[in-house]
């Protein structure tokens, strides 16, 4: 399970998902629904970007979520929770999640360490740097940085 926000799927997160899928059998995606935070693309248009920016890895699947993660690892069966880790302070937000996810359903956290390219790509910087003129290509695929420059011009129209 590689459970995020996608808000959108980066480069970064590809990563994490191509290594997670040639090492287990079946990866599933997990959007995670924040209730109280409104995203730049809808649940659905995540989950689609991702979808088509996953569909060379046929052992992926994508679905979103609304609570706890562990029911939903429960739900799916899934016994490895995988998550990417940028720098020290990730592996400082993730490790008590991580502890508690294992304390609810004994599921594991598998931690893998990203590229050097992508360790300073978030999805908030690349939709700042994006916003404010910057290129924001080289952490995005072509399809998913189209998307996003159609969904801030179409905000500033
Ligand atoms: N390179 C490698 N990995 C990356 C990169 C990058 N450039 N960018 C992000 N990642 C990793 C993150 O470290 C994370 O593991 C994953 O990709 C997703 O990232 P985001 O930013 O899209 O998603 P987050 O961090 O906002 O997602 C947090 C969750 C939604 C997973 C978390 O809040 C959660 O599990 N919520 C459900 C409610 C719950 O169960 N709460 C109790 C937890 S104990």
């Amino acid at each position: 399970m590689c459970p995020g926000s996608y808000d959108p799927f980066t480069l970064g997160h590809r990563f994490v998902v191509e290594r997670a899928a040639a090492r287990f059998n079946r990866v599933i995606v997990a959007v995670v629904v924040n209730p109280n935070k409104q995203g730049m693309f809808t649940v659905p248009e995540r989950i689609a970007l991702i979808e088509s920016d996953c569909a060379d890895l046929p052992n992926v699947e994508v679905r979103s979520w609304t609570g706890l993660l562990v029911d939903l690892v429960r739900e799916e069966d899934a016994t490895t929770i995988v998550k990417g880790l940028r720098s020290e302070t990730d592996f400082a937000y993730e490790a008590p999640m991580a502890q508690m996810n294992r304390e609810l359903s004994g599921a594991e956290t598998f931690f893998m360490l990203t590229d050097p390219r992508y360790a300073h790509v978030s999805s908030s910087l690349v939709k700042e740097v994006a916003k404010l003129g910057g290129e924001a290509s080289p952490y995005l695929s072509p399809a998913i940085h189209a998307a996003l420059m159609d969904r801030i011009d179409g905000v500033r129209r």
